[in-house]
């Protein structure tokens, strides 16, 4: 019996790796200054499964949140503290980042 649960587990964990290893992931570092969301335009390729690691360095600004209204993704952003964001696998098109007032903004270009 523990055999045969050693063997799930193995098996489970394999099929987790191979799952990875196709996917494409691209960690994208993102930072939010006076001059609003450095950068605030980046380009990657269709099916990449994108995490953003987003850092807010001032006071300074209203970003105080991200929003991505497309992916119904909302989140804090504290002062020096990395924020990550897994916006997931992206498809063709343009994938617009903002404060939650809408103000201050990004795109990603997916192309
Ligand atoms: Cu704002």
């Amino acid at each position: 019996m523990k055999n045969v649960l050693t063997i799930l587990i193995l098996c489970l964990m394999t099929l987790t790796a191979n799952a990875t290893d196709k996917e494409k992931i691209q960690t994208i570092n993102l930072s939010v200054t006076e001059k609003g969301f450095v950068p605030n335009k980046m380009s990657v390729k269709p099916g990449t499964h994108v995490i953003l690691k987003v850092i807010r360095k001032t006071d300074s600004t209203c970003a105080t949140e991200i929003k991505i209204s497309e992916k119904k993704i909302k989140k804090d952003l504290p002062i020096n503290k990395e924020v990550t964001v897994d916006i997931g696998v992206l498809e063709k098109g343009k994938i617009r980042f903002a404060c939650a007032m809408d103000m201050i903004s990004g795109f990603l270009i997916v192309e």
